[in-house]
């Protein structure tokens, strides 16, 4: 019997995948870089182009220098901001929730949708459906347990889920459907951009032989790669040769079955819904810094832009954490040391969380790895919050319930090492992933995640607030229509719609509190919105 008839083909699985995706934003934004080349620009690297500049051979991670000789018409935006990027990022993962409730985000331009419920409902109605897009290798050989209708019904819907992406948001995507989720990542791949190749369970064994390097397996990181090379495993075959013995000594037990049948093409984790994430932090790399006064600049900055995205996250955190990547002139060497102290969640309580405070924990934590009395480089610098807690006017509220489903991003890293630029990946790719957890193809999700819901998608500052805020004449109109609901004006109103009564009553005295608390600031000028409150969480893009 083959491996492919032992292996189970029940599920239905759509990895889908942005093309150029910094780019697509930013010609999004800027319709006119569609005509150009257009390099993404972080440091002094490109660490994205559109498919125009990929003709001149720019490649992802290259240096500007090298991408502008290769191309001296390059146009380069700036894309160290990730904001439009992740915001644009929980737009496509919101759409793609409309498919199934099982979509597992992969950093901030893929998702794995396991459409397997839907496609056994569809199939109930019809099966008489052809295959959309490419195949991967021959499909005549055809397996009896109804993963070809279920695969082939598969492809329909991957057309329609790019099709609304593109419609909706006007991005291209490139999707992979299998039975499972390594082989979706791996085939998906295989035509771009904006295309979609499917693979049938009995051309996965060519699939995955087809690959050049074992680092090309999703989960192969160098590491496990110079583990695996250390004992003689180069190729695919080398890895199912080996067998699964052979890799236990070096990556353990869980870990080498998981290998081992993944160079089967064989991948048994589940796509599992994405949720919040554990930390939520922000690192920056500089050239070398080593007077105390530069070193609390750079984390204000850095907790500036912390707290903007705590607060977009909604939860409290109880715990900081410092990061310092420390270099020794000396022997030329760099490691990372991280201190971390609980904070009292009352720091957070008011919108503008209590900023001086938390700064004198930082610097306390930094002098604890630092003696600022002695010489000292620092070339890294990162901040991020841990174990939170929810609000405690949110528990059991209708924004909590709405937000349950809500994804944090911590995020950007941009690492200088041994003196080279080189941005950390916020996407792990098939190449430079290192596998932490082999239960999946895609490793472990990546720390860079950042929270958004279906109907929150941006919270506005308070100043935009304030500029906006209406007379308090309209506030007594708007007060008349309650006995219909009205939807407050700075929430979504599709959405609002949708709700039930009491939870726009809920919204609506939300609205009213809130607005008479800005009614107060605007004779005051010194007070605060109310913070956290339900229209915090409702608050429309803008
Ligand atoms: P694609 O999928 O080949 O059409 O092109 P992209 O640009 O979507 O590439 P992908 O999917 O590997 O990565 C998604 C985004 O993540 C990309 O637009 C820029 C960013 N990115 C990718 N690799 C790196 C990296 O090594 N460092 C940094 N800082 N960002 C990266
Ligand atoms: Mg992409």
């Amino acid at each position: 019997m083959s491996v492919f008839e032992l292996d189970d083909h029940s599920r239905t699985i759509i990895h889908i995948d942005l093309d150029c995706f910094y780019a697509q934003v930013e010609m999004n934004k800027n319709p006119n870089f569609r005509s150009v080349p257009l390099g993404i620009q972080q440091k002094n690297i490109v660490v994205t182009s559109n498919y125009k500049a990929r003709e001149f051979g720019i490649k992802k991670c290259m240096l500007i220098a090298e991408a502008k000789k290769l191309c001296p018409n390059l146009v380069l935006a700036n894309g160290e901001d990730l904001h439009d990027y992740r915001q644009t990022s929980y737009k496509v993962t919101n759409l793609l929730q409309k498919y199934s409730h099982l979509v597992e985000r992969l950093g901030l331009d893929e998702n794995f949708v396991d459409v397997t419920a839907l496609i056994n409902e569809k199939l109930k109605k019809s099966s008489d459906v052809e295959v959309v897009g490419n195949i991967s290798g021959d499909s005549s050989e055809k397996c009896d347990c109804g993963c070809t209708e279920r695969l082939t019904m598969g492809t329909v819907i991957a057309q329609e889920i790019r099709d609304l992406i593109k419609n909706d948001l006007n991005l291209t995507t490139c999707a992979g459907i299998a039975h499972n989720k390594l082989l979706a990542k791996i085939v998906g791949s295989r035509h771009k951009p904006d295309q979609q190749t499917v693979v049938f369970p009995n051309s996965a064994l060519e699939l995955m032989l087809s690959l050049d390097c074992l680092t090309n397996i999703p989960g192969i990181g160098r590491t496990t790669f110079e583990q695996l090379e250390s004992v003689g495993i180069k190729t695919i075959e080398d890895l199912q040769n080996g067998g699964v013995k052979k890799l236990e000594p070096l990556l353990g037990a869980d870990k080498a079955r998981i290998i081992h049948n993944f160079s089967y093409g064989i991948d048994k984790s589940q796509v599992k819904p994405t949720g919040k994430p554990q930390s939520i932090g922000l690192e920056d790399s500089c050239k070398s810094i080593s007077v105390e006064k530069e070193v609390r600049n750079k984390l204000e900055q850095l907790l500036n832009r912390l707290l903007l995205l705590v607060a977009e996250d909604g939860r409290i955190p109880k715990t900081i954490k410092l990061t310092v990547r420390k270099f020794n002139k000396e022997n030329k060497v760099s490691h990372r040391e991280t201190r971390q102290s609980n904070i009292n969640p009352s720091l957070f309580s008011n919108q503008s969380a209590n900023k001086t405070k938390i700064m004198t924990t930082i610097m306390h934590l930094f002098n604890r790895i630092i003696d600022v009395k002695k010489p000292y480089h620092i070339t890294l610098l990162g901040l991020s919050f841990t174990k939170f807690q929810e609000p405690p006017n949110l528990k059991n509220s209708v924004a909590s319930f709405l937000r349950r489903d809500l994804e944090v991003q911590s995020v950007i890293s941009i690492e200088s090492q041994n003196g080279v630029d080189e941005p950390e990946s916020p996407v792990p790719s098939t190449s430079s992933v290192e596998l932490k957890d082999v239960e999946s193809p895609s490793p472990s999700p990546s720390p860079k995640k950042l929270k958004l819901s279906n109907l929150v998608t941006k919270k506005r500052c308070f100043e935009d607030y304030y500029e906006d805020c209406e007379s308090p004449s309209k506030l007594k109109v708007a007060d008349l229509c309650l006995e219909s609901v009205s939807c407050p004006p700075d929430a979504d109103q599709d959405v609002f719609k949708e709700l039930p009564l009491e939870m726009q009553k809920e919204l609506w005295e939300d609205y009213k509190r809130r607005r008479s608390a800005e009614m107060n600031l605007c004779s005051s000028q010194v007070k605060k919105p109310k913070p956290n409150t339900l229209l915090n969480y409702f608050i429309r893009n803008n």
